[in-house]
Parts: C-alpha cells; structure tokens; sequence
C-alpha cells in the first residue's frame, strides 16, 4: 500500500479521500468540543460530507486555534492513548502541541519511510540525521522514517558539527538530513577542518524546514557533490512527511495525498484558488486520530500541480515555498519576500549564499539593509559588483536597498541549531 498509493488512479485516490474525509469530520465533530462549536457556527454537519470536494464547505483551522486551544484542547483521544507529543514554539505566544497515538506514530513512520524512498534512500543506506531532536519534529520524523525503511540512523542531532563531519567520514553516511542552512554550515565546517565535503559518501541531502530557493538548492549540491532533495512538513499535521521531492524530477514536492488533503487559498479572502495559481496552502488530515485537523490555514505560500511527474507518482505536487504570509516585507509600499532578495542575489558567481536583511525606520521612512557574504578569496572589483547587484536586484524586484554591504566571507554568523534567522525587522 504504502507505495502503490502514491501510483493510484486519480479516481482510486479520490475514493479514498472521500472516504476518510468522512470519518475524520466526523470523528472530529464527536470528540472535540472545538470542532463541534465551529462546524455548528457554520451550519455544516458531518452529515454533509459527501465527498472530498465537500472539504470546502468546512471552517477553517489556524495557529490562534491551535494556542487558543493550549494545550490539549484539539485532542480528540484521552489522554492515556497518547504514545507522544510535541510542540512548534513559533515566536509568540503558547506553543502548538500536538499529540500522537501509536497509529498516528505508524502513519508518521510511513509517510516518512515513504518520503525518503523517493529520495533514493533505501535499507542498504546510513541516514545521518542531523536535525533537532526534542519538541522539534525534524528529529523524530526523520529517524522513524529511516528506521522504519530499514535504514542504519546515525541520530547527530543538530548542532556539534566538527564531530558530526568526523562521523560523516568515518560511518561513510549515504545521506545528511538537516536545514538547507545546516547543509551549507557542515559544508563549511569540513572545508576549515581540511576534508573536502565533497570526497565525503554524502550523495542525497534531504533538507527542509526552512525556505530554499533554487540557487540555494544547487549551492549545497555543488558543495557537498550530492542531490538536494527538499521536504516539507509542519508539527500541526505530523511534522516532515506532509511533503517530498523525488530523485527523479526533483520538481515539487509529493504531497501524501491519502493523509494530508491540499487547497490553495487565496491569503486575503480565504476563496479557493484553481490549480497553479499562487496562494496559501490549506491543508486537512485524512486519517489522524489524536490531533485531526481540518482546513488547517499554514500560512505557507506555494502552488500545486497536477501534472504528471516523470517519476510516475500521481499526486499532486506543491511547489517549494516563497514564503510565509506572514514573512512578507512591505518597504516603502514594495511587497517583498526575503526568498525573491535570496533568488536574485544568488545568481551571482562572487556572492556567497549568505546574507541577512536588516529593517528599520529612519523618520518616517524605511530603511533596508542588506548585507551579503562575498565567496571566499575573492578579489575582484567589490564596487563594481555592488553595482551589478543593486542594479539587478532593481531590474527584478523594482526595488533599491538603501544599503548593499558585501562582506569578507564568514562574517555573517551561522545558525548551527534550530531555522535560520535572516531577517530583522526593527520598524
Ligand atoms: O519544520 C517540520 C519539518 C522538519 C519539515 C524537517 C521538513 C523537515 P515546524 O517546526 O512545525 O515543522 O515548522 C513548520 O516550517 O509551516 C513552513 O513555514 C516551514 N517549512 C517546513 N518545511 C519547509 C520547506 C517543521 N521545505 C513550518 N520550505 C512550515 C519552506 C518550510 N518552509
């Protein structure tokens, strides 16, 4: 099942929604007191669902809920069927916990196990595995995945890199797991230690978590000598496994359609968008008993397509995400996401894919700073590719930063545990 699903007719696929968006309305309108309330609000019974199209006609389910609700108040289980929880801090506010009973463990194993399968990973291959175990998903996830593929995990955890290189080499691990950002910092970090990243056996990097644009993506493969395969997930549906490239395209992510159902909204009205348009991706668990979540509003802006991926999986893919709604820099009146500054900028040979983007109010205006890494060595004319850079970035984005500081590679601080901070917005 595990594989074929993701080779299913569409009709088989759509079947199977349907089915399972049934039971979970209705498991959530019976077991938990919120869902109840909100589908009364608005008129729905879980009588009305018919069919996965009817997914439409339910609320929607934001992070506010998921603190609102801090810290139990969206399990649909008691207490003592629970096998785990974690919890996404964000910045503000009560974190979102979420909850596992041992089903929902196995589904996470599996769409995991399945995700790293279209990597190219498989029971032959060590998987080092260096995302942040704890609260954090990324580590759990990742090692259930491998373990559960037959994989040998090597579980590093983030941060203690030189060590981590040194396993890297000695192990001969097949794969790195971690942040695009962690990527390039291990790349970095075995380049001072005086082993070259790319002799390493690394061949698949399977990062996530944290935006990643293309130029970002061929960085780390050239640096490592592997391929980037990205993966997308978020701890209020399960944690990574929501989403995942595959080996062959490495063209959008496979959404795991027969457990996380995927709408693309529009941010600001919440309408359904057609396919390939833009929008914020919505998404509804098909199959999860402690935390079911319907119309859950992710905030990640992305696009999907149906298109049939030369891979030969059926599901729909999404996009790599340009951003958070709520990421969105409004300078000046210019709408900008960090990820169109990081595509721009990194299209050049003598910029090293380091930068940060520091906001704040001079008077009444705003001022931008952007502050990039040069590479390493360089010695060029550091004027003239100020120039050149200032004048794409206005010939891409309409936009001039009020400051363009290129730096002395290495000058930037690195992020060694947890996401990447790029931007500081003082306004
Ligand atoms: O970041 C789960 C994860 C772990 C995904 C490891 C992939 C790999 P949270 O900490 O709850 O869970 O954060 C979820 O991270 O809503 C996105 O904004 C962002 N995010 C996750 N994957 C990607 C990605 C994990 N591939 C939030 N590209 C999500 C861009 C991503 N953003």
């Amino acid at each position: 099942m595990a594989e074929t699903i993701a080779h299913a007719s569409r009709e088989e696929l759509r079947e199977l929604q349907s089915t399972r968006l049934r039971d979970t309305v209705e498991r959530a309108y019976e077991n938990v007191s919120f869902y109840r309330d909100r589908l009364g609000e608005a008129g729905v019974s879980p009588a009305d669902i018919e069919t996965i199209d009817d997914v439409q006609i339910l609320p929607f389910t934001t992070k506010e809920d998921f603190r609102d609700e801090y810290p139990d108040g969206l399990f649909a289980v008691h207490r003592s069927e629970l096998r785990r929880i974690h919890a996404s801090s964000g910045t503000t506010g009560n974190p979102k916990i979420v909850g596992y009973t041992e089903s929902d463990l196995d589904l996470w194993d599996e769409v995991m196990a399945r995700s790293m399968s279209a990597a190219g990973i498989d029971a032959t291959d060590t998987v080092q595995n260096a995302y942040g175990y704890g609260l954090f998903t990324g580590g759990l996830g990742f090692h259930g995945g491998a373990e559960a593929l037959g994989a040998t995990v090597v579980p590093t955890g983030s941060g203690n890199t030189q060590r981590q290189v040194e396993l890297a080499r000695d192990l001969g691990s097949d794969a790195i797991a971690c942040t695009p950002s962690y990527a390039l910092y291990f790349a970095e970090t075995a380049e001072e230690m005086g082993v070259d990243p790319r002799a390493l056996s690394i061949r698949a990097v399977l990062y996530g978590a944290e935006p990643c644009t293309e130029p970002m993506r061929e960085e780390i493969e050239e640096r490592l000598g592997a391929i980037g395969i990205e993966n997308y997930g978020l701890s209020e549906l399960i944690g990574p496994g929501v989403a995942a490239e595959c080996r062959e395209a490495q063209d959008g992510m496979h959404i795991w359609e027969d457990h996380f159902y995927p709408e693309v909204v529009d941010p600001a009205t919440g309408e359904p968008l057609p396919e390939g348009e833009e929008g914020e991706l919505v998404l509804t668990s098909l199959t999860k008993e402690a935390v079911p979540v319907l119309r859950y509003r992710t905030g990640d802006l992305t696009t999907l397509t149906s298109e049939e991926c030369e891979c030969g999986r059926t599901t729909v893919r999404m996009d790599s995400v340009t951003g958070r709604a709520d990421d969105l820099l409004i300078v000046r009146g210019v709408n900008l996401y960090p990820s169109q500054i990081e595509a721009v900028v990194l299209e050049f040979d003598d910029v090293a894919p380091q930068y940060r983007i520091d906001l704040h109010r001079e008077g009444n205006l705003d001022h931008f700073e952007l502050t990039v890494e040069l590479v390493e060595g360089f010695d060029g004319d550091v004027d003239r590719l100020r120039e050149a850079v200032l004048k794409r970035v206005q010939n891409a984005l309409s936009f001039t930063p009020d400051e363009l500081d290129l730096v002395e590679y290495g000058t930037i601080e690195r992020t060694e545990v947890g996401k990447v901070k790029r931007v500081y917005d003082r306004r």
